[in-house]
């Protein structure tokens, strides 16, 4: 048998065809936002509902959502489909609305598959900056904007009818709030290392629906079990 040099056309061409090989591989993980984190986040001004959300999700209970959270709670969820046949699971980190403990947000969006924002639909005017806050912190993490990781506005306390806003309502609201937000940023510059442009160019007024990452909307209410919304947002992560 003929031995092979590595100045052999035969040898030089599988080397070429190894390292096309490995660049297309590089190029199409760059592309595609590399790969998807693996917890979802319960994030949302105070009082919002996230606590009682996580233990709605992964125990069925309404828990002790009274207490304002000091730390985080992590879990895994069982996700069930329409017909409530189990699915899959999905690990969920609900994080303390706080301004003072919310630093440690930019350290979970690295890892996050998705993200829920719960507002409380009742009080949301007194916290639409907080949310719309919120908000831009994760649509404009550099992770979050390279993977377009899904976002889920979950507005809670829909069992309060008389007094909640419209999911409507809320996502016009929050939207607006977002825009200005990008407007005051954009002009006052040093954003430096937040994707702003996944907000869009700033030429035209801001549409969440429009936005890079895919953000849905939906009514819950996490105290009297009804969040048939955020099992169909978890069930397309599983
Ligand atoms: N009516 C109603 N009340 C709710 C609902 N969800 C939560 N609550 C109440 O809202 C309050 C705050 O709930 P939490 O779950 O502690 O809120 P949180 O977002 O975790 O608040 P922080 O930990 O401070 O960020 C509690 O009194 C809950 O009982 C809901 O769907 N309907
Ligand atoms: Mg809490």
């Amino acid at each position: 048998m003929a031995e092979l040099s590595l100045n052999s056309p035969e040898v030089q061409i599988a080397l070429l065809v190894v390292v096309a090989t490995l660049l297309l591989i590089a190029v199409l993980t760059l592309f595609s936002g590399g790969k998807r984190g693996s917890a979802v986040l319960l994030v949302g001004p105070c009082n919002g509902g996230k606590t009682t959300l996580f233990y709605r999700l992964k125990e069925g209970s309404a828990g002790l959502g009274t207490v304002a959270s000091m730390q985080e709670n992590e879990g895994m969820v069982q996700v069930r489909n329409d017909k409530d046949r189990v699915v899959g699971s999905v690990r969920v980190m609900d994080l303390p609305g706080h301004p003072r403990l919310r630093s440690k947000l930019e350290q979970y969006l690295k890892d996050a598959s998705a993200v829920v924002l719960v507002i409380d639909s009742v009080e949301l005017t007194p916290n639409k900056t907080e949310a719309a806050e919120d908000l831009f912190e994760v649509l404009t993490h550099p992770t979050v904007a390279r993977r377009r990781t899904p976002v889920l506005l979950a507005c809670n306390k829909a069992d309060l009818e008389t007094q909640a806003h419209s999911v409507d309502f809320c996502r016009r609201t929050i939207e607006k709030q977002l825009d200005t937000m990008r407007k005051t940023r954009l002009a006052l510059g040093g954003e430096a290392g937040r994707a702003l442009s996944a907000l869009g160019k700033g030429d035209k007024p801001l549409q969440l629906a429009a936005l890079r990452s895919p953000i849905s909307v939906g009514e819950i209410s996490a105290e009297k079990g009804e969040v048939a919304e955020v099992m169909r947002f978890l069930a397309k992560m599983v």
